[in-house]
């Protein structure tokens, strides 16, 4: 498929992703939803280990859900289109390999939903992130609701949404919203040195451990740690893990198959 609101490009393992929308600062209209979809369904798991998620220029990562589109929906068209995004972000939460969002300015609205669906968050000292939705008679309805109080906590999570307030990137992180904040310039290698991290480790594990915390949090603690052991104890059955013991105790680097 031919994108026109997705740049696309593999840098080894790593695969990178940038909506690019710039006359409206990257806002997500149907489209790129759509896009971002496909772009999702393609994504091949086995061969790529991370995937870092961008904003096109140095101004937005996404401004939010386009308004101007959303600002004549009814009813079931507003359910339809908060759905759709949803359902695609909940893709981009589950999906087999690590997500970074490199945060390179405004996240606001679905933007900042969007990140919040990305595993690991980091942003450039530009960046500033709000659900400004109730301002506009709306909530966030990219499951901005339920991941931001699960992010940082119930009573900041409030706060920000019925404030609609937006705040820097040094506030992000001191709530735990981003990890880490760096220099604009230095956003894109610090996001490929985490990815290069995650990529030299053994895939399967990895995707196991992915499923595990996203699977777990909704457990309560017997359910939870019983899904661990289980999940731990087939790592036994692959390859990877006879590799990455024998390369350890033979000291040498392991030489993984995804396997
Ligand atoms: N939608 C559409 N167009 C946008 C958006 C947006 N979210 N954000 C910016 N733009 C456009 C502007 O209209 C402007 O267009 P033009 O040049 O034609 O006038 C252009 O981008 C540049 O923007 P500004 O001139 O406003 O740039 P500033 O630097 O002055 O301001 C801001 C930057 C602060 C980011 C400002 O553009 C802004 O406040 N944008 C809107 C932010 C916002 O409210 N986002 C939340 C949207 S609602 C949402 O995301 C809901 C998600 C869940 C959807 C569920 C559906 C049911």
């Amino acid at each position: 498929m031919e994108y026109r609101f997705l740049k696309t490009e593999e840098r080894g393992p790593v695969a990178l992703l940038s909506i690019s929308a710039p006359k409206t600062l990257n806002a997500l209209n149907s489209q790129i939803v759509s896009e971002l979809d496909h772009y999702l369904d393609a994504f091949d798991t086995q061969r790529l280990r991370c995937l870092i998620v961008t904003g096109d220029g140095e101004k937005a990562f996404v401004a939010g859900a386009d308004i101007s589109e959303m600002a004549g929906l009814d009813v079931p068209q507003g359910r339809a289109f908060g759905a759709r995004g949803a359902a695609v972000f909940r893709k981009l939460e589950t999906l087999p390999v690590p997500v970074i969002a490199a945060v390179n300015g405004f996240a606001l609205g679905g933007g900042c939903e969007l990140a919040m669906a990305c595993d690991i968050r980091i942003c450039s000292d530009n960046a500033k992130f709000g659900q400004p939705e109730v301002g506009l008679g709306i909530i966030p309805g990219f499951s901005g609701t339920v991941r931001l109080a699960r992010l940082v906590g119930m009573g900041m999570a409030k706060q920000l949404i019925f404030t609609g307030k937006v705040i820097r990137a040094d506030e992000a992180l001191r709530i735990g919203l981003v990890n880490a904040v760096v220099a604009q310039e230095e956003l894109m290698d610090k996001a490929l040195e985490i990815a290069n991290q995650i990529a030299a480790q053994a895939p399967l594990a990895v995707k196991a451990a992915k499923s595990c915390i996203n699977a777990e949090y909704d457990m309560d603690a017997d359910e939870a740690i019983r899904y661990e052991s289980g999940v731990f104890g087939d790592c036994f059955a692959t390859e990877d893990q006879k590799e990455g013991m024998a390369a350890f105790l033979e000291k040498r680097p392991a030489a993984f198959k995804a396997k």
